[in-house]
């Protein structure tokens, strides 16, 4: 079980802000101690360009960014290192496989399918790459509760489907999507999947062999990482058979003044000076995480979820949106007749730290036919003592405008 006390130790921000309640880490979380030492010690000790220096310190770096590798790959159950790529994050990995393999494999007539429930980082990437090449964007459409309607799925999967690209766990409802059935519907009908685990890898445990998904995305800065790095995971065949995604050093063989030839993978698709101190920091957000143990995250979060449900029923005039059972620790709710923003600026006067917005996900908000939610994320340090905070502030929202 979760120690909250001696975790929120670890987390200087806390006692520099001491009356921070911060329940907004679907969109960034905190940064623990041994993550910013890490980006430290690289820059005290030994900062230098990695895969090229044949001097100490630069093979330490390359070492240190290569290990961060190895770490991510058991942490998401790969089977194998080249299916790693380090990217920005969540977004450039989705635009990696958009343009490399959307580039190369979609044509007219061919169909993507994703659902009502993406991220913008999950649609406009294959609405750009549908638009060049001819191929249709498809949804899959979601239900009131928050769930996806995959009642009918013969009108979705089709042998036009060629990548179905979906989101495992909704940043605005929570919802935690049934991977294993839509890769094994997608399998099916030949296509390809591609997981957005973006709100997924920071609180569950993942194990993309297991899912037997074709790609899977997420990013560094949502599970106590630094921001500026992101991972893509693909079978390696797909990898080794799709194009550079970013052209420049390091991800060449052979140039010439004619054409080139590329890399091994993953470094094929690692164009440039990558963000070695950020890839380094991700190694030990991971190490963070895995002490704790995952099991353990799902667990405590799931406890905050349930106490949180509990209290904010309560509430007087309080809409919650996304109420399927299995589902994260995201709260998406808005209060009648207040704005959003409203409830999000008055909050603040508290200390209180929530999202008010669309979260980049609009086609969610005009089937809800609403402009915006507020919403309150959990995460590890987050404690019951706020949760009671953030109801008390909504208590007192409410008083104000009656
Ligand atoms: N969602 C939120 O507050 P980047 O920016 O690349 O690290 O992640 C983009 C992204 C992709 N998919 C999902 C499911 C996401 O939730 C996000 C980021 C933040 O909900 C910022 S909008």
């Amino acid at each position: 079980m979760i120690d909250v006390k001696t975790i929120r130790k670890d987390f200087l921000i806390f006692q520099n802000n001491p009356d921070l309640v911060f329940l907004d880490n679907a969109s960034t979380t905190q940064k623990p101690q041994s993550v910013i030492d890490t980006l430290s010690h690289y820059y005290e000790n030994y900062n230098a360009n990695i895969h090229r220096g044949i001097y100490q310190i630069a093979e330490k770096a390359t070492a240190a960014y290569e290990k961060t590798r190895d770490n991510v790959k058991e942490f998401i159950g790969a089977k194998d290192r080249r299916s790693i790529v380090f990217t920005k994050g969540t977004t450039e990995s989705i635009n990696l496989v958009a343009n490399s393999w959307g580039g190369e494999n979609l044509k007219p007539g061919d169909e993507v399918l994703i659902t009502e429930m993406e991220h913008h980082s999950n649609i406009i990437p294959w609405q750009l790459i549908c638009k060049r090449t001819g191929a249709n964007l498809k949804y899959i459409p979601i239900n009131e509760d928050g769930s996806l309607d995959l009642s009918d799925p013969e009108k979705y999967f089709t042998i036009n489907t060629k990548i179905v690209c979906v989101i495992h766990q909704s940043n605005v409802f929570g919802t935690i999507n049934p991977i294993a059935e839509i890769v094994k519907l997608a399998h099916e009908v030949g296509a390809l999947v591609l997981v957005d685990g973006a709100q997924s890898t920071p609180h569950h445990k993942v194990n993309v062999s297991e899912l037997n998904c074709d790609f899977f995305a997420f990013s560094g800065h949502k599970m106590l990482g630094p921001t500026g790095v992101g991972v893509l995971y693909a079978k390696p065949e797909l990898l080794e058979a799709m194009h550079p995604f970013l052209g420049g050093g390091e991800m060449i063989r052979k140039v010439t003044m004619e054409e080139s030839t590329w890399n091994d993978i993953p470094w094929k698709f690692e164009a440039g000076t990558p963000n070695i101190a950020q890839v380094i920091g991700l190694g030990s957000a991971i190490d963070y995480i895995n002490k704790i143990g995952r099991e353990n995250i799902t667990e405590y979060e799931t406890e905050l979820l349930k106490y949180a449900q509990e209290k904010l029923q309560s509430i007087p005039g309080i809409n919650i949106y996304g109420t399927v059972k299995d589902k994260g620790a995201v709260f998406s709710f808005n209060v009648e007749n207040i704005h959003p923003h409203d409830v999000a600026h008055i909050l603040d006067t508290y200390g209180i730290a929530i999202r008010a917005g669309h979260h980049c996900a609009q086609p969610i908000m005009k089937k809800l036919n609403i402009a915006a939610t507020n919403r309150a994320s959990f995460y590890i340090y987050n404690t019951l003592g706020e949760i009671d905070q953030l109801v008390n502030g909504l208590i007192k929202t409410v008083e104000l405008f009656n």
